[in-house]
């Protein structure tokens, strides 16, 4: 083995390949949270839900509530998964407790 061109297999150099580290991380899927109308929940009761529980402001949950009402759907915000699911319930137990038939969903969001 004093072959110097035996001694690293087919005679290959002392080459090193250097990768960069790259920490192999994930962006998670979103899901949208979206509200249903219905003819008996009381229009102030929608505004309280988007304000305590989205964060809206005043005037964002009145606008929100309105397009609900008027076409039937709209989002109330985008979130991971448990989040989204954490926010359903929170809403639909409210509801519950003073019997309005509100109800919320969760939908996978298409924009990633
Ligand atoms: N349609 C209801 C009413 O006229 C108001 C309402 C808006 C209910 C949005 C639910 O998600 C909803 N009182």
């Amino acid at each position: 083995m004093s072959d110097p061109d035996k001694r690293e297999g087919q005679g290959s150099p002392n080459t090193t390949v250097v990768t960069k580290a790259r920490p192999k991380t994930k962006k998670p899927s979103m899901y949208r949270v979206l509200m249903l109308n219905d003819d008996y929940t009381p229009m102030e009761f929608v505004v309280h839900v988007l304000e305590r529980f989205f964060g809206k402001n005043h005037e964002d949950a009145v606008q929100i509530m309105l397009h609900v009402h008027q076409r039937g759907v709209g989002v109330c915000g985008v979130f991971t998964y448990e989040i989204a699911e954490t926010k359903v319930n929170q809403v639909m137990e409210l509801a519950r407790q003073h019997q309005h038939p509100l109800q919320c969903t969760i939908e996978k969001d298409g924009s990633e």
